[in-house]
């Protein structure tokens, strides 16, 4: 076990792998994630926190390892219920998940912020390390595509990320605050990860409330991202199709040069270490590991050899 204080920057599935990753090698306790809010929305009068829920869902052991989200073996009486009464279906929801909804957003009417109703969903699970939402204000991530602008879900899940895409938005980010413990937890911070996590809409809206890039650029950690690219494919969701629809290198490069002058290490797959030369040109280290997190050892040697890089 490292005993090293680490924060990681995470949006929806991959980050949740890696974190679980790095709850195996490092003492939970010092994990801090700050996780991505952009995706949240208001369905059914629920308010749905999607990358919150992954990573809460993985770190407790709950969550379906198929999908990568939601609660293994949950029913679905509650959506088929909607669907007989003319309701939306397109966002699947499991019985167990929505009273997670529930209870949210019942909290948040009473007043409490976003951040202490995500502890005690945490604690209540089990889940020992800190898991902080980036913001506790509102906050929309909108994807501008020939159709018009998309709130993220109606982009992601209900149109299946088909749309091109002109530009991203992120609604509120001006006057968001980061949620508190955020910017404390990157000052004390001995190593900071940007996950394998998308760097548009799950990275950038967190570096885009005002004041956590700027802390993470003081921050004396070293701080490392992870390549969600591989061999030029995304290891899950549009990652890929954003580089291309905005004009960036469709590869572990494109990436990189997203994350310049933030990142000391960059790491890419063993498939694309032809690259490395081209990332170090851009000023930052880069070393080539298995980043495919197949099995949750291969997520912990992903996250040993990530803080290793870190350490030197
Ligand atoms: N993703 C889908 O592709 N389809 C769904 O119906 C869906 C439902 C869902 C419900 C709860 C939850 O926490 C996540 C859910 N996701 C679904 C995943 C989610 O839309 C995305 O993974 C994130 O927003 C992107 O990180």
């Amino acid at each position: 076990m490292h005993a090293i204080k680490v924060v990681a920057l995470a949006g929806g599935v991959g980050a949740a792998r890696f974190l679980r990753g790095l709850v195996g090698v490092v003492d939970p306790c010092h994990v801090t994630a700050i996780v991505n809010t952009g995706d949240d929305f208001v369905h059914h009068g629920l308010h749905i926190s999607p990358d919150l829920d992954t990573v809460t869902y993985t770190l407790a052991g709950l969550v379906n390892e198929k999908n990568g989200w939601g609660i293994a073996g949950d029913t679905n009486a509650c959506l088929e219920m909607l669907g007989r009464l003319g309701q939306e279906t397109w966002f699947w929801l499991g019985d167990r998940d929505i009273a997670v909804h529930l209870a949210r957003t019942r909290l948040l009417g009473e007043g409490l912020p976003l951040s202490s109703i995500t502890d005690r969903i945490r604690r209540a699970l089990g889940v020992r390390a800190r898991i902080l939402p980036m913001t506790d204000a509102p906050f929309a991530t909108v994807i501008e595509t020939p159709e018009g602008a998309l709130p993220f879900q109606d982009y992601f899940v209900r149109r299946g990320c088909r749309d091109p895409i002109h530009a991203i938005h992120f609604r509120g980010a001006g006057v968001a605050r980061p949620a508190p413990g955020v910017l404390e937890a990157i000052d004390l911070a001995e190593a900071i990860v940007l996950c394998p996590s998308n760097p548009f809409v799950s990275i950038a809206p967190i570096l885009a409330v005002p004041g956590i890039r700027e802390a993470i650029e003081r921050a004396p950690a070293p701080v490392a991202a992870v390549s969600p690219i591989v061999g030029g494919k995304a290891l899950k969701g549009p990652a890929d199709r954003m580089l291309r629809d905005l004009g960036h290198a469709t590869t572990a490069v494109g990436v990189a040069r997203l994350y310049e002058k933030l990142v000391d290490v960059f790491v890419l797959d063993t498939q694309d270490a032809a690259l490395a030369p081209e990332v170090e040109r851009l000023g930052m280290r880069c070393a080539a590991i298995d980043t495919i997190m197949s099995l949750p050892q291969r997520a912990r040697d992903l996250a040993r050899d990530v803080l290793g890089l870190l350490r030197r």
